[in-house]
């Protein structure tokens, strides 16, 4: 005799916990949350790569921008972890509805949902582990999370597109479709919520204070606090990673190339008028930090080149022999911002060699990614 194994059968729910009022609660903050980290991040993406027509006008102002918005996206980000979680426990149950397509239209309706979920989870995850600088992946982490990113944004918008007419029956607790809750089933939902708005608060408060620093005391989970590397400034990539040794700095020359072309001596830079700036280091990565810079405006070295600060972009090339950073482009708008220096000094002392001795770059509301370290051409186009 045969004994039958019976399908697996899901767990069903009748408590209040898994119903529309709850994944309407969660979803609404979710969407929130998404929708920050949407626009901060195609920010983030087109200052750091901007199609060529909206390289120029790329604005250099306000000087704390970048470091807001990508403080922004990672905060967000990172309070996505925790309402995704509760917001697929809420509806997983019927993730698992059998048999898995009653029709056409269903099969289309759940479709969406499995790419909303694997969009939503792999944004989440590459974001959280780029935190800490970690890739063990074969694609560009850059490319995969701006294209997902699409991918949920897309389903999102058909997700809420579908399912609007719930939304609207659940949007509040008074909404028709949620009128006869018994009392005890409501106190469950309560509770689900303010743990959530806890776990959101606590997750917030353990990591905001990487870019937003009085917050600093409580920065206990975040890779990196803001105030902690030499001269009071972390460092990304160090002159170790990047190949930079004492020997390759000796007898340093920046070389300025355009209409007419010179080299300038440290000796001879250092000479020339100064400007000194409090600016941020805001990088994507999350952290962000202030500091007093002092060094030559740009504008100044490009006029001094023959370009016209307004209309002339640059090329500007780090010692560094590889690595992703090396060239990096300038667009008019940052080249001719009065702050936009060519760094000699961070918090009143000559840089260390990890963060660009002799000289680097540092521009108002930029990517730190773009704060090309070591520098040692300017091409004026
Ligand atoms: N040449 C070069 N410059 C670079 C980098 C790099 O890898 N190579 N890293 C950038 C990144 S990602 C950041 S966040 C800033 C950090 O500057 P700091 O190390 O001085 O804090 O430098 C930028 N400048
Ligand atoms: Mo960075």
């Amino acid at each position: 005799m045969r004994t039958r194994i019976p399908p697996p059968r899901p767990p069903v729910f009748r408590g209040r916990l898994h119903d529309a009022r709850t994944a309407t609660a969660v979803g609404r903050w979710l969407g929130a949350a998404f929708a920050v980290c949407f626009v901060t991040g195609l920010i983030s993406h087109y200052l750091q790569h901007p199609p060529h027509w909206l390289a120029d006008t790329l604005p250099a102002r306000p000087v704390w921008g970048y470091r807001l918005t990508q403080g922004l996206h990672v905060a967000t980000g990172l309070a996505a972890i925790v309402l995704l979680l509760v917001k697929l426990w809420t509806v997983y149950p019927r993730l698992f509805v059998w048999p898995p397509a009653r029709s056409v239209r269903h099969a289309l309706e759940r479709l969406s949902v499995a790419v909303l979920v694997a969009a939503a989870v792999f944004e989440v995850f590459t974001g959280l582990i780029n935190n800490v600088q970690w890739y063990p992946w074969p694609f560009g982490f850059i490319q995969a999370h701006f294209a997902v990113a699409w991918i949920a944004f897309g389903s999102v918008l058909l997700h809420v597109a579908v399912k609007a007419p719930e939304i609207r029956a659940h949007w509040s607790r008074r909404s028709a479709g949620t009128v006869a809750l018994p009392a005890r089933d409501a106190v469950d939902r309560r509770s689900l919520l303010l743990a959530t708005g806890g776990a959101v608060g606590v997750v917030t408060l353990t990591t905001v204070g990487q870019s937003f620093t009085p917050l600093g005391a409580t920065d206990l989970l975040a890779p990196r606090s803001p105030d902690h590397g030499p001269q009071g400034l972390p460092v990304n990539r160090s002159a170790a990673a990047a190949g930079i040794t004492a020997r390759s700095v000796a007898g340093w020359r920046l070389e300025v190339e355009g209409p007419r072309p010179y080299t300038l001596t440290l000796d001879e830079l250092r000479a020339l008028a100064r400007t000194s700036a409090r600016l941020p280091i805001a990088c994507v990565e999350g952290w962000s930090m202030d500091a007093r810079w002092e060094g030559v405006r740009v504008r100044d070295l490009v006029e001094r080149a023959g370009g016209h600060p307004g209309r002339a972009a640059a090329r500007v090339v780090s010692l560094e022999a590889h690595g992703n950073y090396r060239v990096m482009h300038m667009g008019a708008e940052y080249l001719a911002d009065p702050l936009t220096l060519l760094a000699l000094t961070l918090n009143g002392e000559p840089l260390s060699l990890d963060h660009g001795y002799p000289a680097r770059i540092i521009a108002p509301n930029r990517p730190g990614v773009l704060q090309t370290k070591w520098v040692h051409r300017l091409e004026v186009l």
